[in-house]
């Protein structure tokens, strides 16, 4: 059964958002430290060493020197036993110590500094045409569109008016198609299960929303990726709200990677608006007052209750708002809630990994 979902106040300015079933009894067993592994530098078969502690510098041959070397953080391979997996593609962070939180919101606070073990963030939300070989792959498996819990992946049919349809097509018999000119925009309409999902068969696991907000941060405290000042249409998707009224940029998606100049300070896309992304984390409202300083990854279970949903939910994390929402919500450390069993032409995702 399908009901109407009331929108959190975080992303109270989206378009149509339903609920599939009750969310309070979702049981989470993913970790973000799945997929963790030894910190191999590849020694073995190097041949073409320029330094002198014998690490092969570019192991998988990418053109690109693995994060163990040593080097620029920003040119290194954050898997260097994968080609696939580059600078160009995900970008590696070193372990650091940031300030999490703001103090202008209640959820936000106590903003406070806390470390992060290194991680690697996807430079671009996944895409339209990222996602559709992992439907295959499901429907490959005998799980078209179910997650190996039995979660559902994604929306394909709105029996609801819908401004912003959506951009995947169910042709049957494990056949996806993507409607015309949506290859490159970010893939919504997922659960937050989808996301767990296909960044593990993609080789890497949703980030925290610390790793999240992190990125976004750049080893500064500024409210927007690219630095403090507000944004504009050519910074970022999201829109403006006049005099009470939303006047959109582009009152849609746009295709990831199209405000460069809204970069992040080590080059992460469109962490501002666009789609806003899930994150690994459960939400409460209170979790900064009693979080762990180091790798927090959220509390075990997350919980919602709102004035128009006194009966609550459980929710999860979203990040960086979206094309339909105003600038407060699309800031580094603003976050939004959803449940769990919610998806929205608004929602989508991004992958992080650690290094290996
Ligand atoms: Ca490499
Ligand atoms: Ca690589
Ligand atoms: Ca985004």
């Amino acid at each position: 059964m399908r009901v109407n979902l009331r929108l959190s106040v975080a992303l109270v300015a989206m378009a149509i958002v339903a609920c599939d079933g009750a969310a309070g009894d979702s049981v989470d067993t993913a970790s973000p430290g799945d997929s963790a592994a030894a910190l191999d530098t590849a020694d073995s078969g190097d041949t073409g060493d320029s330094d002198d502690t014998g690490a092969a510098p570019d192991a998988d041959a990418d053109g690109a020197p693995s994060w163990a070397s040593g080097g620029d953080p920003l040119l290194a391979d954050c898997d260097d036993a994968d080609p696939d997996v580059g600078p160009d593609t995900r970008r590696y962070f070193p372990a650091a110590r940031f300030v999490r939180g703001d103090d202008e919101f209640a959820n936000t606070s106590p903003a406070r500094e806390i470390s992060l073990s290194a991680y690697c963030l996807d430079v671009r939300e996944v895409t339209n045409a990222d996602f559709v070989p992992y439907l295959e792959a499901r429907a490959a498996a005998g799980m078209p569109n179910l997650a190996d819990d039995g979660s559902p992946l994604f929306a394909f049919v709105d029996d609801t008016p819908d401004t912003y349809g959506e951009r995947l097509r169910d042709e049957g018999g494990g056949v996806y198609t993507v409607e015309p000119g949506y290859q490159t925009h970010p893939v919504v309409e997922v659960y937050w299960a989808a996301g767990e999902g296909y960044c593990a068969w993609a080789g890497g696991r949703l980030p925290t929303e610390a790793e999240w907000e992190s990125a976004g941060r750049g080893g500064e405290q500024h409210d927007f990726p690219w630095g403090p000042t507000a944004p504009d249409c050519t910074l970022e998707n999201y829109a403006l709200i006049v005099d009470g009224q939303r006047e959109p940029c582009e009152d849609d998606t746009t295709p990831v990677g199209t405000y460069p100049t809204g970069a992040s300070a080590h080059g992460v896309l469109d962490l501002a608006g666009n789609a806003a992304e899930w994150v690994f984390d459960w939400y409460r409202a209170d979790y900064y007052a009693e979080s762990p300083e180091a790798d927090p990854q959220g509390p075990d279970s997350g919980w919602v209750t709102e004035e128009v949903n006194p009966e609550g939910y459980a929710a999860r994390l979203t990040r960086g708002g979206n094309f339909l929402t105003g600038a407060e919500f699309t800031t580094t450390y603003a976050r939004g809630y959803e449940p769990e069993a919610a998806h929205s032409n608004g929602i989508g995702f991004r992958c992080a990994q650690t290094p290996r």
